[in-house]
């Protein structure tokens, strides 16, 4: 994922003193019941302790919901916030630090107080809610990466909606769920980009940057926490390409995904989106770049520039109904030789399109400033996103219109990477 651009820089991990000694983490991947009940107790002091601000902010969310919802579903936006830790001597760069938190939309159409999930030293990103409401969260953290590794090398852990028991999965990043099963049955696969052979390091210094060598895997969640089954890579035959950020449908058949060639000097590319078979049969097929026309919603863009222009697409998200497609976009142009490299020519736009290869995109912002990382809401109506370099979230209406701050979530720290709006069971969170 091009992430948040601005807010992280190169060099040594600034709290690699904290991570776990090579050796003994290898020796503890090796066996995931263990890292629970030995090692993570020992990382970091779980949240919701009572008496704690954060258990007082819990309940008090928890009340307005009784009060204010007699809905048996939550509606959640997940995302990433350095407000707790922002400021801090080793918060540098200022992503380091970033905690996973919740915040609710009421059915009165207000947010609620933001709650803390995470709360540790580490990077704790991309969260992603489970869909069967169960409020399982799969995430990035950096917090058993190598202290000789860049700082946004991320593995995969799942955890409850409260950020208790988190469990370590795999080295990888950009998770996404599969859905439940249409007889209540939870949901068990994910989807995330990782290293084919498993030891490539991030391309440029973003959070949740691909390897070089990044296909897309799936694996049950349930068989690696019991007996440390294997992801299977979905993309084996593409090695030429980064594929990343990949987005499960949700009927459960599909997986669309970005791919393209990289450059890591620039983090510009040409990306596009794939679809393929969430099953691993037959083979990816490109949704974009075939010559889309660039169409309604606020703004064009693309138009002036000619022939030559392309569109980066990143992380896309299918639309709770199946039929659309949201990224975020800017248009690009080619250097002539003797540069010969994609430069874009504004910054990141949001962007829709049907779910069908070659269908018409509709920009749905048009201004000078970066817009990254869009996400549905759970009746299809609305889009959360970030504004980078300030960081903050936004939510519109699903046509572009009623752009507003989501001022409730707003801080002096960043509040960016809301990856995940869904839903939780009431029951779920009354534990
Ligand atoms: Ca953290
Ligand atoms: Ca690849
Ligand atoms: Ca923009």
């Amino acid at each position: 994922m091009v992430g948040a651009p601005n807010v992280m820089a190169s060099g040594a991990h600034p709290i690699a003193s904290l991570t776990v000694p090579s050796a003994q983490r290898k020796e503890l991947m090796k066996n995931a019941r263990l890292l629970v009940f030995v090692a993570l107790p020992l990382l970091f002091i779980a949240p919701g302790l009572p008496g704690s601000r954060l258990s007082a902010d819990y309940d008090q969310t928890t009340e307005a919901i009784a009060g204010e919802q007699s809905a048996a579903v939550v509606s959640t936006i997940a995302f990433t916030s350095t407000r707790d830790n922002h400021g801090q001597p080793w918060a540098v760069p200022p992503i380091v630090g970033g905690e996973i938190y919740f915040i609710d939309y009421m059915t009165d159409g207000s947010f609620s107080v933001p709650r803390r999930v995470t709360s540790n030293t580490y990077t704790d990103i991309f969260p992603a809610l489970s869909p069967d409401g169960r409020g399982k969260i799969v995430f990035d953290s950096n917090r058993f990466s190598a202290p000789s590794e860049p700082v946004n090398t991320s593995d995969l852990f799942v955890m409850n909606h409260d950020g208790t028991e988190p469990l370590f999965l795999t080295r990888g990043g950009s998770p996404t769920w599969s859905p439940g099963g249409a007889d209540g049955q939870p949901a068990r696969m994910i989807a995330f980009h990782a290293s084919a052979p498993g030891v490539g390091l991030p391309i440029n210094r973003f959070p949740g940057s691909a390897t070089v060598d990044s296909d897309i895997f799936v694996v049950n969640v349930d068989d690696v926490l019991e007996h440390g089954a294997v992801p299977q890579n979905l993309t084996i035959d593409r090695a030429a390409t980064v594929d990343d950020d990949p987005n499960w449908s949700p009927d459960g058949r599909r997986i669309i995904f970005t791919s393209y060639v990289p450059d890591p000097s620039t983090n510009v590319t040409s990306a596009e989106i794939y679809i393929m078979n969430a099953d691993g049969t037959g083979e990816p097929q490109q949704l974009t770049g075939l010559g889309n026309p660039i169409v309604g919603g606020v703004a064009i863009m693309g138009g002036e520039f000619g022939d030559a222009e392309k569109i980066e697409k990143r992380g896309p998200a299918w639309s709770p109904d199946g039929t659309r497609i949201l990224f975020a976009c800017r248009p690009l142009a080619l250097l002539p030789i003797p540069v010969e490299r994609w430069v874009p020519t504004t910054p990141f736009e949001i962007c829709v399109m049907d779910a069908v290869a070659n269908s018409p995109i509709t920009q749905l912002t048009l201004n000078n400033i970066d817009e990254l990382t869009p996400t549905w809401s759970p009746d299809g109506r609305q889009i959360v996103f970030h504004r980078a370099p300030s960081n903050q979230l936004w939510v519109m209406r699903a046509d572009g219109t009623n752009l507003v701050p989501l001022a409730e979530a707003a801080s002096s720290g960043f509040n960016l990477l809301a990856t995940s709006w869904g839903v939780v069971k009431v029951d779920n969170r009354a534990r």
